[in-house]
């Protein structure tokens, strides 16, 4: 590998192997550092991982961790006036805050809602459970249910195991079906892949790739088949194909049958549902629904993926459970190039089952929220519900909110309303690192480390890894303020006085042993024993537990060579232990390790889509989509990633556009029966006519935030048009795609 490499220490000029934490291709990287500042982000290409791959907001951390609107400060604010502090007074005004709220309205009163970036760091994931498990806050919000709570749903109805994603093996499979996805832009998700786009060219190359999708995206224009869908309607499509399959004689259980229950159930469930009834509505020729059925079914290594266009829709459950049935029944399930289960090198705890949802029980509707009475689903309810508990009065009015890493004002349904109402609540606290749309309403903002001052390593996405992989990188940076508490311990200080102790009071080290104690519980190991081997706490001694108890590792001793914490950081470049393996049965939790193809929780569901089947078409669908130089709401503010014509534009069908009047470049004025926005339309025929698409995140220029870069060009937010009550009943998943809409040239 020609010279030697020396690797510098942290905070020192030189080489430092560091891994990007925006995305779940997770690239390693090589970051030059020269006079204390980031002189340069290249691949690594030794990495064992990501062999060399980047995209654009990988080589920009550098600009992140610059970036002089960035708060390395906690802030607190005073009649409207920000102010830099401390971190004691910033934690005793947390205490002033949240303790007379607590005192006076009970815990009930203080909600959290943590965010996207916490699936990307493996100590603010580790430790968010805690504030979430430990607080006593009995409803908490977060994106899963604008995301993938579809998908937590069919794996805990079917698998028994919520977080047990079946997993394209993209690296060995030769038909490839893409619903609702465009890695082109978002790298991949619940799909952890490096360079998923040359992963796919290589599919190409020996086989085929089919796009659905109402858009033509660039991952549609880079396949071999573009299949133009009406949104919402994966389901039925996917009814049609099973269907086919049946009928056809093209079943094929293959290893995993004997390990299947309901098979006749489904059978029954399907025959209703053949592809000449659901072709209309999908807009996909009974024919071609057909094909596509022989195509699986004849492909000895083929697998159907699909993401959040199949889950933030009407129908998300139904298409997320059909997904896997057809890899099920085409003989693609558990086996080499079909869906598979990743083996983590390290467990987290979303591993762990909810007490009385053992066994894949649909169990919910444990608790209903207050003013919609939306039930329950896996513990959480839908993200739109935030808002009306805020603002509506009267006994169990939430008063006090804490975000951690997490934007809704843009990122989630009604927004603007939230952004309207989150003024009124009696207390904010933020753990951010900018001054944004929500975190502007914050009393309190305590920010973290920048990503380059944080340590890395692959977290909650091993679960959806191709490969085995492990790889721990040390910060590139010390902290400016080298006594500034780590994200880690201001969770566990919220945790703390949440429960009545003053935040600045709270025995962080004694919650951290605690919290370690029941995760070695869990493995059926003494905490306080294992806690000898350690002689500091933090995320890194959870990191190695999840690691030496998890598949690969040493289990403390057991296995003398096996993997832990210490050996992870003797390669820096990482350890790959290799594609997925099949983990049917071992991974079931379900009591008689059966996977159920057909949970009657989601039978229960027909009914509502066989409705939509005949509801009349709408006139125009709105959609969303992503750009691989953003992330949801939070990279607007870095320059480079800015370059270029703007991209907060509305897609229209050239029909579509010429049928209102409207040309390329126009300003149209959009409306749902949540609000209106204004927003420039870029003419095109890669989307499906009746179709139009908007990207999430943006609605930046927003009075009082401190993004100087994203102020300047702020577009518009989406979340205006999102219709809160519009849902996937079954997970209670907010359905932020398929939304009607008018669409009319602005001013006319
Ligand atoms: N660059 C970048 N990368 C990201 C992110 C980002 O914001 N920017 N966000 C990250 C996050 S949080 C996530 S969850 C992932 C998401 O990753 P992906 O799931 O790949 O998300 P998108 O790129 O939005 O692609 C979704 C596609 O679904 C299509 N679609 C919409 N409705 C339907 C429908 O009813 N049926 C079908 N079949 N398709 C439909 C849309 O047209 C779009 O092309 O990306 C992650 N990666
Ligand atoms: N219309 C529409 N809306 C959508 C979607 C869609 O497809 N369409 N997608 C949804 C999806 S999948 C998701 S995941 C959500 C995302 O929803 P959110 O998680 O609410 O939004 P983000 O924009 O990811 O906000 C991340 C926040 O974390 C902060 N941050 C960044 N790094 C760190 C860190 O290391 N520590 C801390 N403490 N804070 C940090 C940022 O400043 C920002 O405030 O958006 C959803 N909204
Ligand atoms: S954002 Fe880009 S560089 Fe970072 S992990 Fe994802 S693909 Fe890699
Ligand atoms: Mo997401």
């Amino acid at each position: 590998m020609g010279t030697e490499r020396v690797i510098a220490e942290v905070g020192e000029d030189g080489l430092h192997l560091h891994a990007c934490s925006l995305c779940e291709a997770m690239c390693g990287l090589e970051i030059r550092v020269s006079g204390g500042k980031v002189a340069g982000i290249r691949p690594n290409k030794a990495d064992a991982w990501s062999a060399g791959h980047i995209c654009p907001k990988g080589a920009s951390l550098g600009a992140l961790h610059e970036d002089p609107d960035r708060i390395r400060r906690p802030m607190i604010k005073v009649d409207g006036q920000w102010h830099e502090v401390d971190w004691d007074t910033a934690f005793r005004r947390c205490t002033e805050l949240l303790a007379p709220i607590i005192a006076e309205h009970g815990i009930g009163a203080v909600a959290a809602y943590t965010g996207n970036p916490l699936a990307h760091s493996f100590s603010l994931s580790r430790y968010a459970a805690i504030l979430l498990g430990l607080s006593g806050m009995p409803i908490t919000y977060s994106p899963g249910t604008i995301d993938q709570w579809p998908k937590n749903l069919s794996s805990h109805l079917m698998y028994g195991s919520w977080w047990a994603f079946p997993t394209p093996d993209v690296q060995r499979t030769d038909l490839l079906v893409v619903m609702g996805a465009n890695p082109a832009a978002s790298q991949g998700s619940l799909l952890a892949a490096p360079d998923i786009m040359g992963i796919i060219g290589g599919i190409r190359k020996r086989g085929k790739v089919i796009v659905i999708d109402p858009v033509r995206t660039q991952t549609a224009a880079k396949a071999d088949e573009w299949l133009p869908i009406t949104p919402g309607t994966d389901a039925a499509l996917l009814l049609g194909v099973i269907h086919a399959v049946f009928d056809e004689g093209l079943v094929n259980l293959g290893q995993v049958e004997q390990h299947l229950d309901g098979v006749g159930e489904l059978c029954r469930a399907v025959a209703d549902w053949s592809p000449e009834r659901v072709c209309a509505a999908t807009g996909i020729d009974a024919e071609r629904i057909r094909a596509l059925a022989r195509e699986l079914a004849g492909t000895p290594r083929a697998v159907v993926y699909g993401r959040i266009g199949t889950c933030n829709q009407e129908f998300g459950s139904l298409a997320s459970w059909l997904i896997d049935v057809v890899n099920i029944v085409t003989g693609h399930f558990d086996v080499p190039g079909g869906a598979m289960f990743a083996t983590p090198t390290a467990w987290t705890v979303t591993s762990q089952t909810i007490p009385g949802l053992e066994d894949g029980a649909p169990n919910f509707g444990r608790y209903q929220t207050r003013v919609r009475g939306a039930k329950e689903v896996l513990g959480q309810v839908p993200i739109s519900c935030m808002l009306e508990e805020i603002t509506t009065p009267g006994a169990g009015q939430l008063k006090a909110l804490i975000t951690v890493a997490g934007n809704p004002v843009l990122s989630t349904p009604g927004g603007d309303k939230l952004d309207k109402a989150l003024p009124h609540l009696d207390a904010m606290i933020a753990v951010d690192l900018w001054l944004n749309e929500t975190t502007r309403h914050a009393d309190v903002i305590l920010p973290g480390a920048s990503p380059l001052e944080q340590a890395h390593s692959a977290d909650l996405l091993l679960g959806a890894a191709i490969n085995s992989f492990a790889r721990y990188s040390p910060p590139v940076f010390h902290r400016e303020d080298p006594a500034a508490p780590e994200e880690w311990e201001i969770l566990i200080r919220l945790t703390g006085l949440c429960t009545g102790t003053p935040a600045e009071d709270v025995d962080v080290a004694a919650l951290d042993d605690g919290w370690f104690d029941y995760l070695c519980f869990t493995q059926g190991l003494d905490g306080a024993e294992i806690r000898k081997k350690y002689d500091h706490g933090g995320p890194e001694r959870m990191l190695d537990l999840t690691l030496r108890t998890a598949a690969f590792g040493d289990r403390y001793g057991e296995k003398p060579d096996g993997l832990t914490l210490e050996k992870l950081k003797a390669h820096p470049d990482g350890i790959n232990y290799g594609p997925m393996v099949p983990r049917v049965p071992e991974i079931l939790g379900t009591a008689d390790k059966k996977i159920r193809v057909a949970p009657q929780y989601l039978l229960d569901d027909l009914p509502r889509l066989a409705a939509r089947l005949e509801r009349p078409a709408d006139e125009l669908v709105l959609v969303s989509r992503r750009h691989m130089r953003s992330n949801n709401s939070w990279l607007h503010n870095v320059g480079a990633l800015m370059k270029g014509r703007d991209r907060c534009t509305l897609l229209m069908h050239s029909r579509d556009a010429a049928a209102r009047g409207i040309a390329d470049g126009d300003d149209a004025e959009v409306a749902s029966g949540a609000g209106k926005i204004v927003v420039p339309v870029e003419v095109t025929d890669a989307i499906k006519p009746g179709v139009v698409s908007m990207p999430h995140g943006w609605g930046h220029g927003q009075a009082g935030t401190r993004l100087g870069i994203a102020n300047s060009s702020p577009g518009v937010n989406t979340n205006i048009l999102s219709l809160p009550d519009f849902l996937d009943e079954p997970s209670g998943n907010g359905a932020l795609n398929g939304i009607p809409v008018t669409v009319s040239a602005a001013g006319s």
